[in-house]
């Protein structure tokens, strides 16, 4: 660790954000927009942060934000409408039109690189006050009247922020969390048993959405750009996929998604994803409110974790604007309890979800019982107008 090279800088602000990731940058914008004070500080170097790839799609609801915002423009500008979702069950294709059953909510493709550098752009533009390579972040006094953060700068300079109100949107690793005294909050976590490889390549993207279920297990194909694929594949727990040359991870696509003629190319990036679930209630201590990733992770299934983030960073802007320019704290105290009330709906949703896709083609991990539950929970979306609804209701994203 650097020594200080002087005393802290001491600084004040309205509400300090850590964490410039989806839900830090929204806030920040948001906060902006209502014309509240807010200091933004990341622990990352801004070009790595606008290159983190990660989600791909924002809901109906999580898009709205913008729109409700006057933000439409500068964040959501040609985000190419989501279309309908194919699911290939033993390689016989059937599509879900997603928007239609929705009544006409949209999701759009957004990756999250684009979303985060459009936010970074409009923060810029506006003359926000961001901070990256903010080293050994702390936040210290979170329940009295001005709590503050410490940070040093790439220099190695200390500073010092005071602050009002604490945003911690620093992820799940981050360092707000572990700030709340134990016992003060409850943690949930559960781990899916389920593994997945993921493969970006350099392979033309579908035409829409693509999930592939199978005896061979659960594949997906998603568009990454104009020329790029991101791939997933289930593994089994004795396996080793890292290891898989190119040659087998291309055969098991094809035999999944029930396509010969699926074009392969150059794999540019493979990492391992483990289904796990994490929430924490409540999602506030004192003056500090958790946002995002940092309250709560969900399985990539509804893709639903980056939503999240941005609902909740609405939910967190609009208590704050009330607190601070009305005197009204009515929003704030019930921050947590709106938020977890949609974190939990969708955590129901994305392991309903997760047993569909897994356990309706490869029965061996579950036993037979479960796996004919997940073929009817499948067969049932195609076949009842009702269920096709509530299903295209949540992945359009809940008020
Ligand atoms: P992030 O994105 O993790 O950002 C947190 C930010 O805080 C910074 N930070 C700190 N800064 C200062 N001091 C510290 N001590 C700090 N510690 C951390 C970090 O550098 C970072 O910049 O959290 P946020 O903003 O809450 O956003 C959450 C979303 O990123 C996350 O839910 C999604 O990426 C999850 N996710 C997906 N979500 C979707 O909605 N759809 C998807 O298709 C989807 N696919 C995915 C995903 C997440 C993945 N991984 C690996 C986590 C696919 C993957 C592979």
């Amino acid at each position: 660790m650097t020594e200080p090279l002087s005393e802290p800088l001491p600084e004040s602000t309205t509400v300090a954000i850590v964490g410039a990731g989806p839900a830090g940058l929204t806030l920040a914008i948001l906060l902006h927009t209502l014309g509240i004070d807010c200091v933004v500080l990341e622990q990352r170097d801004r070009s790595h942060v606008e290159q983190r790839q990660r989600a791909g799609v924002l809901d109906y609801r999580a898009g709205r934000i913008f729109s409700d915002f006057g933000l439409a423009g500068p964040i959501l500008a040609d985000a190419p409408p989501d279309s309908h979702l194919e699911i290939r069950f033993d390689g016989v294709p059937r599509l879900l039109d997603v928007p239609a059953l929705a009544g006409g909510r949209h999701s759009r493709i957004v990756p999250q690189q684009l979303l985060v550098r459009r936010l970074i752009a409009a923060l810029d533009e506006r003359g926000a006050d961001l901070r990256f390579d903010a080293r050994d972040v702390a936040v210290h006094d979170l329940d009295a009247t001005r709590p503050r953060v410490t940070y040093r700068d790439a220099a190695g300079v200390a500073h010092e922020v005071a602050c009002d109100y604490l945003a911690g949107c620093d992820g799940y690793h981050g360092v707000t969390r572990r700030g709340i005294p134990e016992g003060a909050i409850t943690t949930y976590s559960f781990d899916h048993g389920i593994r997945w490889l993921t493969v970006l390549a350099d392979s033309p993207p579908p035409r829409r959405p693509l999930m592939g279920i199978s005896p061979a297990g659960f594949a997906a194909q998603f568009a990454r750009g104009p020329r790029a694929s991101r791939f997933y594949l289930q593994y089994r727990p004795d396996e080793d996929p890292l290891r898989w040359d190119e040659e087998r991870i291309w055969s098991q696509l094809r035999l999944r998604l029930g396509d010969e003629a699926l074009p392969g190319g150059p794999v540019t990036e493979r990492d391992i994803v483990a289904m796990r679930s994490f929430v924490v209630e409540p999602m506030s201590y004192g003056r500090l409110f958790l946002v995002g990733d940092a309250a709560h992770i969900i399985t990539p299934m509804g893709a639903k974790g980056m939503n999240l983030a941005l609902t909740d960073a609405e939910a967190l802007a609009r208590g704050l604007a009330a607190a601070v320019r009305d005197g009204d704290d009515s929003g704030l105290r019930g921050y947590s309890a709106t938020c977890l009330e949609r974190t939990w709906d969708y955590q129901e949703f994305s392991r309903w979800f997760s047993e569909m896709v897994h356990d309706a083609g490869d029965g061996s991990q579950v036993g037979p019982f479960r796996h004919r539950l997940a073929q009817a929970r499948l067969d049932r979306l195609f076949r009842s107008a009702p269920a096709a609804a509530a299903f295209a209701d949540l992945m359009a994203g809940t008020d």
